[in-house]
């Protein structure tokens, strides 16, 4: 709690010395992006900043229920593409990036030159991509995003309709795997609070429905899972499928493997013709980031992911056993020391 306190500090200073505001979700934003968006558009209003979100992705590419949110919020808030920005910006103007600190997932990166002040507010691991800044805040044991931006917005005394609230919940049920997993006390009283403010957990539940086509995708990875111990699960297509998968997909089916008895899950499918996704979950024994940055990727301890390009599904899911090597049982443990040594 004390850390929102020193967030809002910074916030406020970047605030009072800026009088536009663009706020950008990482790309193809998910629930946490969206509703950290929302709740920092919030504290902009809420401190008559002007404020834009920038997102570029074609809205009809992106699922149905992040497209329905979006179209939802839509009269509410200034949605804007990035190459507006130029018609948009003056000379105090503060680029507050949530949920995302590599500057190859924002939509603004040719922009971000033109900004007076950065602010970011993240979840995920830094690394050598994370936007350059003085005023990062990013915090990988945290549930969501959505979490701090939560507690900013009570700090603030922003106004929070029940939909917005439940917006924000929605991001957290989302990164926690519907408050399953890295759910710390603090994450369930800014649940508590949102709910007191009108969120509904039914409604921020139904949110999240499946298109039938979709989750017939996800099941066909999780029907072809192979359980190699009790450790942890790895999600396929076919090596010889010709079927393209939507990454969120392939996110969903390693969540829903977590709901077996095993430590981390894995999900590997194909993207477009070159591109492999794998996603990865864990449940805090296994460090699931430390896996996918070795497939050049990144994430938190609890949720990571990597895109890898020119290999076959088979081979990808080879080097991931390879790495995990089931014939331990001290898996966690020796899985620890064998990263440490190649990632050194
Ligand atoms: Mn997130």
């Amino acid at each position: 709690m004390q850390n929102s306190k020193c967030i809002k500090e910074c916030l406020d200073k970047l605030l009072s010395s800026n009088d536009t505001v663009f706020i950008v979700p990482h790309n193809r934003p998910d629930f946490d992006a969206l509703g950290a968006s929302i709740g920092i558009s919030l504290i902009c209003k809420k401190n008559k900043k002007r404020n834009y979100i920038v997102i570029d992705d074609n809205y009809e590419t992106l699922t149905s229920s992040t497209k329905k949110m979006i179209y939802d919020i839509k009269s509410d808030f200034d949605l804007i593409k990035s190459n507006e920005i130029n018609n948009l910006i003056t000379d105090k103007s503060l680029l507050i990036a949530v949920d995302v600190n590599k500057d190859y997932l924002v939509s603004v990166r040719q922009y971000l030159e033109n900004f007076n002040d950065i602010f970011v507010l993240d979840h995920h691991l830094p690394d050598e991509h994370t936007i350059k800044t003085p005023y990062t805040f990013i915090d990988p044991k945290l549930s969501s995003t959505s979490e701090e931006v939560s507690r900013l917005v009570f700090l603030y005394g922003a106004k929070l309709t029940p939909d917005y609230a439940n917006y924000l919940l929605a991001g957290i049920i989302l990164d926690t795997n519907k408050l399953s997993k890295n759910t710390a006390a603090s994450t369930l009283s800014v649940a508590a609070k949102l709910v007191e403010k009108g969120a509904d957990a039914t409604i921020a539940n139904n949110l999240f429905l499946e298109d039938y086509e979709h989750d017939r995708a996800i099941q066909r990875l999780v029907d072809n899972t192979d359980f190699k111990t009790y450790v942890y699960a790895i999600a396929t297509d076919s090596d010889n499928s010709v079927k393209l998968y939507q990454s969120e997909d392939i996110a969903k089916a390693a969540d829903y493997l977590l709901k077996y008895n095993v430590n981390a899950t894995f999900a590997i499918a194909r993207i477009d013709e070159d591109t492999i996704s794998i996603s990865a979950r864990g449940k805090g024994s296994i460090d699931v980031s430390k896996i996918m940055r070795l497939f050049g990727g990144g994430g938190n301890e609890f949720s990571a992911a990597a895109r890898v390009k020119g290999k076959s599904i088979s081979e990808v899911k080879e080097e991931l056993n390879k790495i995990l090597n089931p014939s331990n049982y001290l898996i966690c443990e020796e899985l620890d020391k064998q990263l440490s040594l190649s990632l050194n």
